[in-house]
């Protein structure tokens, strides 16, 4: 089966998270563009409890979370392996995807991120000075100890990419977008390297918010 269908918003990272890996993978999909405003509308909340982005369909198979997700498509296209073998290198590669989801995106992305891009843009907001300087503390905290994780690996978890990677190059590729990104990487430039080296990746270009855009249309 090479039938999936990933609902999501452009722009949204967790659903690049979903779109990269299916490119990375070569894996055929359509995209299904979700309206920011249709997010808690009958027919969304069908596919997600919770009213969020991004959804998978895999045929007669409806997934939601995107560690779940990642997982999955990674279990049904194993070529190339995103999950590495080796016991402690994929607890690792877990831990990271957790602290992606727990400390990079809650009170940091959730924060940066949507006041500085998704309000102005989406929604016509003026970003909330306050608010992104509380968050600052944090988010220094978190771009620290990924670096530390980082090390002087290529990857979060040695030399090719894995399903942290991907998740982790969708968030904060969001933060550079920021005018915060220069103060965020400089006591951790080895990040700012990284995120490079993912950039270049086909799989992230082919779904930046520009060409998740153009899949929309
Ligand atoms: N834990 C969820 C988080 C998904 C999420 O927060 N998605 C954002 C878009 S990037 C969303 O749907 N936001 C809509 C809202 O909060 O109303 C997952 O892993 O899929």
């Amino acid at each position: 089966m090479t039938d999936f269908v990933v609902h999501s918003i452009p722009g949204s990272p967790f659903g690049r998270a979903v779109l990269a890996t299916l490119e990375h993978k070569g894996a055929a999909y359509r995209f299904e563009a979700v309206a920011p405003g249709a997010l808690r509308g009958e027919a969304h909340l069908a596919r997600h409890p919770f009213g969020r982005v991004p959804v998978l369909d895999h045929g007669d198979f409806r997934l939601y979370e995107v560690q779940a997700i990642l997982r999955y498509l990674d279990r049904v296209l194993p070529n190339p392996a995103l999950t590495p073998v080796d016991p402690r290198e994929a607890a690792r590669m877990d831990q990271a995807m957790n602290i992606s989801d727990w400390y990079l995106f809650q009170g940091c992305g959730n924060v940066i991120g949507f006041q500085r891009i998704v309000g102005p843009r989406l929604m016509g907001l003026t970003p909330d000075e306050d608010a992104i300087a509380a968050a600052m503390p944090r988010a220094h905290q978190v771009f620290s100890e990924l670096a530390r994780l980082l090390g002087d690996k290529a990857y979060f978890v040695g030399e090719a990419p894995s399903l942290a990677d991907f998740m982790i190059a969708a968030q904060l590729d969001f933060f550079a977008m920021t005018p915060e990104w220069p103060a965020l990487t400089a006591p951790c430039p080895s990040l700012a390297a990284w995120l490079g080296r993912m950039n270049a990746l086909p799989a992230m270009q082919a779904t930046t918010w520009e060409r998740v855009e153009a899949m929309a249309a």
